[in-house]
């Protein structure tokens, strides 16, 4: 395979369209008179639903149907427990619309459909529900102290699932430690708040019996599935479209949300175009939202800050449901010891109900919340020992003749067991060091200090296991007539540029422009197997998948080619859309190669005619095609991955804190990242941007708030914060490629990354920073700056 386009840094192929304003998302969809949903919601946290009454709305003009829990039949079902978990006893997940109970502020109790939006949300406001509120209880280690109120009944302390997992032997490390670092630390709610909030829309059509949904989601082909199992319909007769998607973050990945169900149930009974478009209120209301975890850890260790052993116990708020089981704590825990040599660890969690919205993956999925408990306590182990941050980083860092690192007893998301592939961890840190230019910066701090200026600088590592199976695949064809390759996937992107670097590892298979292959993703009348996009994967499974793929086709096109030009296969070159016999200046064309196959079907075409004296049918020694041999040059293959390929990085900051206005500056931020072999450095470092952002959000500005009713009381872009444009810091990026062993393209993933380490990064500065003052420690984000001005008041 050639080099050319793998690696380059070519521009991503939707953002003219997407920067004209020429995307096509749910609410762009031409639809012939649609009927609009609005959602009924519960206003209190907890409560009874003691009656119900739809006729007031039903009776007003212009409505079509008013749904409850009474009228949806087979529908009225707790949708499905999607990752089941032994750990787990009867989990609880949402039902379509409530019955009896309802469970968090914002859960839909019925839905309107109505001409209009309009109409919908008028009418919603005419039914009436009659609720006998029941205590709450939000605060998540009062959630499990005995006495406090239940969100499920039958769940003792509202736990939802104990789990613990145990490395090496902790309980003779801790013993053998000649000093032991405890902190608590604790992670806030956020949500993922994507630009586009989601959206479903449903067109059913009587005559064939085909629904087709357009829904802004990150799983088409798991939304299908569902879809048709729980209509009870063919998966053949259920088409799911996800159009262009504004950003998922994970909130939009498969958790079969009430409306992407009631959705298609409406239009299939009214026998109307259905669409419901989600505003931002109920976005923070009503779909799901991640981070609360409240980690315990002790780090034991030597005098000399050798770690041992590592025990971790935390609480997890999983929200009202558990629709994901246990996915997120685990990776969590599985996450915890970092890029450290640490062989003895004990780490257990507990999964707490709240009566708040679900808790399902949000970018980083668990990981911030592990960094921020590791690093956390590497700093504070630094500080007693009186020891150096970076250099007990160092004493700990697994070193590169080390790989693979197999944590035995530590199950992943994926079942398997731990395993570090590869990475350079310490050279990783060194360029860390070397770009902040930690020595000079120290003697700026000491100056600053004298003027009363405080600086701080805050670093830390990360791990991700990325690149999760079980599987995806994907198809490639060379077209016959235009000789353009089309590439179809079964999962989608929500803005991660699917569509140049999979063109990128096609062209260079195929020896065509990156401009003519066109992939097409999110349909699954296009591609029908697949899972989805998450846990940072498309790169490592699709990616690896479509390159099988493409060699398969690579072979075909070579094989025909030569067999046209009448020489070796070894003698031919794809290059510049063509076939070459090498050191001649003879080619065909690969749309003539592709055309050859059916001189018949292509008879009325110029490149077939000048094709058909190639074509294989004018083989003489046998038929056309071979057995086993199938026409046109096109190919579908999978793959697999064995197990998580684990990316890392570390990230460093010098920043500045206002000890009046309690502000935070970042002076600089340097990330050194390693995903692998990159595909598009471009497209790497615009998702290390992305992500980096998010982890600012956490860091300082985003908490899902909540009164002691369990109202959402910031459940708007005025009071609960993202960081703009003004708030994200330039960032340097600096890359290492460490190939991966384990999939051919030495691939690991990296949408996620940037998120992981930045709350860990922002608190280890200010407490830097902050340190002559006597303020800290920071163990809770996000900081805000009345956090900061406690600690300055308590010091
Ligand atoms: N890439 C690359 N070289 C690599 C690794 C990745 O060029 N070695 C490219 C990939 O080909 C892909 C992008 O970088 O175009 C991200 O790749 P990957 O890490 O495989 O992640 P996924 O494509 O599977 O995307 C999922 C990931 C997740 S889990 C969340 S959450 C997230 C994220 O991506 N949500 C996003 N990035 C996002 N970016 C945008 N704009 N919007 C979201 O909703």
């Amino acid at each position: 395979m050639s080099t050319r386009t793998f690696g380059s840094r070519i521009k991503r192929n939707i953002d003219p369209k997407l920067l004209r304003g020429e995307g096509s998302f749910v609410d762009d969809i031409p639809l012939a008179h649609p009927l609009h949903v609005a959602f009924v919601r519960s206003p209190f946290a907890r409560a009874k639903i003691l009656s119900v009454d739809t006729a007031e709305a039903k009776a007003m003009p212009g409505v079509c149907a008013v749904y409850t829990c009474d009228d949806i039949g087979a529908l009225d079902l707790e949708l499905p427990q999607l990752i089941p978990h032994p750990s787990m006893t009867d989990p609880r997940t949402q039902r379509p619309l409530a019955r009896e109970d309802v469970f968090h502020v914002g859960q839909p109790v019925a839905m309107v459909v109505a001409v209009d939006r309009y109409t919908a949300e008028d009418a919603a406001t005419l039914v009436w529900v009659e609720y006998d509120p029941l205590p709450v209880e939000l605060d998540l280690e009062r959630a499990v102290a005995d006495g406090a109120p239940l969100v499920h009944a039958g769940h003792p302390n509202n736990v939802a699932a104990d789990f613990r997992q145990i490395c090496g032997d902790p309980a003779t490390a801790f013993v053998q430690a000649e000093h032991v670092t405890r902190i608590r630390v604790q992670v806030d709610r956020s949500t993922a708040a994507p630009m586009e909030c989601r959206a479903v829309a449903a067109v059913h059509d009587p005559v064939t019996g085909e629904l087709t949904v357009w829904d802004g989601t990150q799983a088409p082909i798991s939304v299908r599935g569902a879809l048709a199992s729980i209509l009870g319909i063919d998966e053949d007769k259920v088409r799911v479209i996800a159009p262009d998607v504004g950003g998922g973050f994970g909130q939009k990945v498969y958790q079969f949300y009430p409306d992407e169900l009631l959705v298609p149930m409406a239009a299939r009974q009214l026998g109307r175009p259905v669409k419901y478009i989600e505003d931002r209120r109920e976005n923070f209301i009503g779909s799901s939202q991640e981070r609360t975890q409240i980690h315990e850890i002790e780090l034991f260790a030597r005098k000399d800050g050798t770690i041992l052993g590592l025990r971790d116990v935390f609480l997890h708020d999983t929200g009202a449901f558990i629709p994901y089981g246990i996915a997120i704590p685990q990776v969590a825990s599985t996450s915890i010891a970092g890029p450290y040599r640490i062989p003895n660890i004990d780490v257990a969690f507990r999964c707490v109900y709240t009566p708040t919205v679900p808790v399902t993956p949000y970018r980083g999925c668990g990981r911030p919340q592990a960094n921020f408990a590791i690093e956390r306590a590497i700093d504070q182990l630094a500080d007693e020992l009186g020891l150096d941050r970076f250099e007990v980083r160092r004493r700990n860092l697994v070193a590169d003749h080390e790989f693979p690192v197999l944590r035995e007893g530590l199950l992943f998301a994926d079942g398997l067991p731990v395993s570090l592939d590869s990475g350079q961890y310490h050279r990783a840190l060194a360029m860390l060091e070397d770009r902040l230019g930690v020595a000079a910066f120290r003697a700026e701090q000491e100056r600053a200090r004298a003027q009363g200026r405080y600086l701080g600088l805050g670093l830390a590592f990360y791990v991700e296991g990325t690149g999760l199976g079980p599987y995806e695949g994907g198809h490639v064809r060379i077209q016959p007539i235009t000789g353009k390759v089309y590439v179809n996937t079964g999962l989608t992107s929500q803005g991660q540029g699917h569509d140049t670097v999979f063109a990128q590892i096609v062209a260079d298979q195929l020896g065509v422009a990156v401009e003519d292959v066109i992939v097409v993703e999110g349909d699954t009348k296009a591609y029908d197997w697949g899972v989805a996009t998450f846990a940072s994967r498309a790169a490592v499974v699709s990616g690896n998948a479509i390159h099988q793929s493409a060699a398969i086709v690579r072979a075909k096109t070579i094989e025909a080619a030569a067999n046209m030009l009448e020489v070796d296969r070894e003698d031919i070159d794809l290059r510049d859309g063509a076939a070459w016999a090498r050191g001649t200046n003879r080619s065909v064309s690969l749309a003539a190669i592709a055309t050859a196959t059916n001189p018949l079907r292509y008879a009325f075409n110029e490149a077939a005619k000048a094709a058909t004296q190639f074509a294989p049918a004018s083989r003489h020694d046998g038929p056309a095609l071979r057995p086993g041999e199938h026409p046109g040059l096109e190919a579908t293959d999978y793959y697999s991955p064995p197990c998580a390929t684990w990316a890392y990085g570390v990230h460093g900051g010098l920043f500045e804190v206002d000890p009046e206005t309690c502000a935070v500056k970042v002076l600089r931020y340097v990330c050194v990242h390693d995903c692998g072999t990159m595909i598009n450095p471009t497209i790497v470092e615009g998702q290390v941007m992305g992500g980096i952002a998010q982890g600012f959000g956490g860091a300082l500005y985003e908490r899902i708030e909540f009164d002691a009713e369990g109202n959402p009381v910031n459940a708007n872009f005025v009071d609960f914060l993202v960081p703009y444009a003004t708030e994200v810091p330039p960032v340097e990026i600096l890359h290492l490629e460490t190939p991966s062993p384990l999939n051919p393209l030495g691939v690991k993933g990296v949408g996620e990354a940037g998120c992981i380490p930045v709350g860990s990064v922002v608190a280890s500065a200010i407490e830097d920073a902050l340190r002559p003052l006597g303020a800290g420690p920071f163990r809770h984000v996000p900081i805000t700056p009345s956090m900061i001005h406690a600690a300055l008041a308590g010091a």
